[in-house]
Order: structure tokens, then C-alpha cells, then sequence
């Protein structure tokens, strides 16, 4: 498929059952108007439905910027009954995180700001550029976070930096972000993308069925009580005690072999 505002790589690089997806605006640090939300949309339906895509990763384009936010001058020109009316950021969550039962992986490659913050957090994981920089700016423009900035880096970071984060809108470095557990780990800039296709290649070499179900037990911890959340667990590891997988994994394992995934 070929799209405006961003690209997709199917079995990225030769990594096999790896999607690579970028935005692309770089002269506008790959800021998220409509139009790439309209096309991520698309390409994160493709890759949740292209069974031989095993795991994907966002990036963007260009040396500077993952993504400078949500387009300011898009946004400049609507009225609070635009951005009410039509739920204005809504689709994030509600098409890519909740739809995407496969895992994705944030490849934040320079700055990560308001939206770009917010977008690298719905990933399963990020990691990032030693150039990276994180940070809910949106208290200078009047505003706050409207894309799960608030909530989901509170939950990663805690209550004291997730709020002088938004009440300052400073910048956190990579470091400071790795040693803050809002990142898995911080990779040079030359080497970020063949970092991260090699982590997405050992998940894509995974039993696919028992990918979704590992990526949806840990997400349940932040949606449900501590009992709940058990509960989904035990449910799911028994559901998957029926899949052919699982026979396979324990024969490939006491015949020490390699073992050969269905996905069923
Ligand atoms: N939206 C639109 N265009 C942008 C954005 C953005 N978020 N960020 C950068 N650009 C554009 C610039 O306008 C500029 O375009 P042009 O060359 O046409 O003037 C180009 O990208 C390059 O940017 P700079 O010249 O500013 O590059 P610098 O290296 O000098 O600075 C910064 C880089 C520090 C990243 C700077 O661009 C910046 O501060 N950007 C904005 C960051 C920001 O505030 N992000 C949060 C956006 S708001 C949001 O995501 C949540 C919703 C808030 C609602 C707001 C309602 C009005």
C-alpha cells in the first residue's frame, strides 16, 4: 500500500514477519495531523490482519524527530466544538491501541512532544535514540495532554516526574527516560533501527498465539484490580494449554529442537 504522510515496510530490512512503519513529514519534525492518523489507522489494520507480520515498529523520519506532537496548526484553526463534536484524538486509542492485538514497538528517534510522547507510549515498548527527547509541552500552548499523556506517563514514570513534566513542559533526555522506566533502552542514533528490528525479529520467531496473549495479560494489569487481573492471567494460560503450539513448544523443548509455530 502507499500512503501521503508515512511509509510501510513489510519484512523490514529482510527481517521476516517485521512491518516497519514511519511517519513522514520530516519538514514538520512528522507532526500527527488528520492525514497520518487516517493512514496509521490503515497501516496498523493491515498489519494486525497480514498473518505472515508477526511484529511492527513506528518510527519517524529523518534524524531530529519521532514526532513533535499533534499538528498545532491543524489544531489552531478548530474551535472547542470541533474538537468535542468530533471526539478530536479519540481514534488513537480507540483504532490503533485497541485494535492492534499484535505488538509494536516505539523506535523514538528524536524528539517525542505532546502527541509524539503520547503516540510512543500506546507502543508495547519503546526504545529510544541517545538524541531522544521526551516531553508533554502543551502547558505552554494553553492546553494539556489530549492523547493519554496524563495517564499513561503517570503510570510509567509515577505521580512527582509526571506532573513537573506537564506543569514545567520541560524535556526529558533518553538517559533520564531509561533510568525513569518510561523506555527499555537508549541505542545510539546510527544503530537504533537495526537495534530494534532485531528485538522485533526474536518476537516475531515467537508461537504468534502466545505473542497476543503475553501482550494482552500485562496490559490487563494496568485496567483491572490485582484479583482481576489473576484471573485474566490463569484464564488465558489455560486457553493456551489447548493450542497446538503449546504441544509443539514442550516436544520441540524435550526433543531439543527448534520448534515449528502454527499459530493456533
Ligand atoms: N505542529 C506543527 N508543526 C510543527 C510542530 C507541531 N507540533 N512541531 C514542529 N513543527 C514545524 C515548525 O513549525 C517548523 O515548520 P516551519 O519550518 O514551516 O516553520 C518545523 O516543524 C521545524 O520546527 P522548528 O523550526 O521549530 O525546529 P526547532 O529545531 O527550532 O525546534 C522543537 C524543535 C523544540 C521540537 C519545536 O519545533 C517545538 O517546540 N515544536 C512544538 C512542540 C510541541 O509543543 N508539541 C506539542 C504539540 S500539542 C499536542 O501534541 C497535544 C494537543 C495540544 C492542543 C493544542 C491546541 C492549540
Amino acid at each position: 500500500m502507499t500512503y501521503e504522510t508515512i511509509t510501510a515496510e513489510k519484512d523490514a530490512h529482510g527481517t521476516k514477519g517485521v512491518t516497519l512503519l514511519t511517519i513522514n513529514r520530516p519538514q514538520a519534525l512528522n507532526a500527527l495531523n488528520s492525514k497520518v492518523l487516517e493512514e496509521l489507522i490503515e497501516a496498523f489494520a493491515d498489519y494486525q490482519a497480514d498473518e505472515s507480520q508477526l511484529c511492527a515498529i513506528l518510527t519517524g523520519s529523518g534524524e531530529k524527530a519521532f514526532a513533535a506532537g499533534a499538528d498545532i496548526k491543524e489544531m489552531s484553526e478548530k474551535a472547542a466544538a470541533d474538537f468535542y463534536l468530533d471526539d478530536f484524538f479519540s481514534p488513537w486509542t480507540s483504532e490503533i491501541v485497541k485494535k492492534t492485538r499484535k505488538p509494536w514497538i516505539a523506535a523514538v528517534n528524536g524528539f517525542a512532544l505532546g502527541g509524539g510522547c503520547e503516540l510512543a507510549m500506546m507502543a508495547d515498548f519503546i526504545i529510544a535514540s541517545d538524541n531522544a527527547k521526551f516531553g508533554q509541552p502543551e502547558i505552554k500552548l494553553g492546553v494539556a495532554p489530549g492523547m493519554g499523556g496524563s495517564q499513561r506517563l503517570t503510570r510509567a514514570i509515577g505521580k512527582s516526574k509526571s506532573m513537573e513534566m506537564c506543569l514545567t513542559g520541560r524535556m526529558m533526555s533518553a538517559e533520564e527516560a531509561e533510568r525513569s522506566n518510561l523506555i527499555v533502552r537508549v541505542v545510539p542514533q546510527a544503530d537504533l533501527i537495526a537495534d530494534v528490528l532485531k528485538t522485533a525479529a526474536t518476537i516475531a520467531s515467537m508461537p504468534p498465539m502466545a505473542t497476543i496473549a503475553n501482550k494482552e495479560m500485562v496490559n490487563s494489569a494496568f485496567e483491572m484490580t490485582l484479583d482481576q487481573g489473576l484471573i485474566v492471567e490463569r484464564r488465558i494460560f489455560q486457553i493456551l494449554t489447548a493450542s497446538e503450539d503449546k504441544a509443539e513448544g514442550m516436544a520441540a523443548f524435550i526433543e531439543k529442537r527448534e520448534g515449528q509455530w502454527k499459530g493456533r
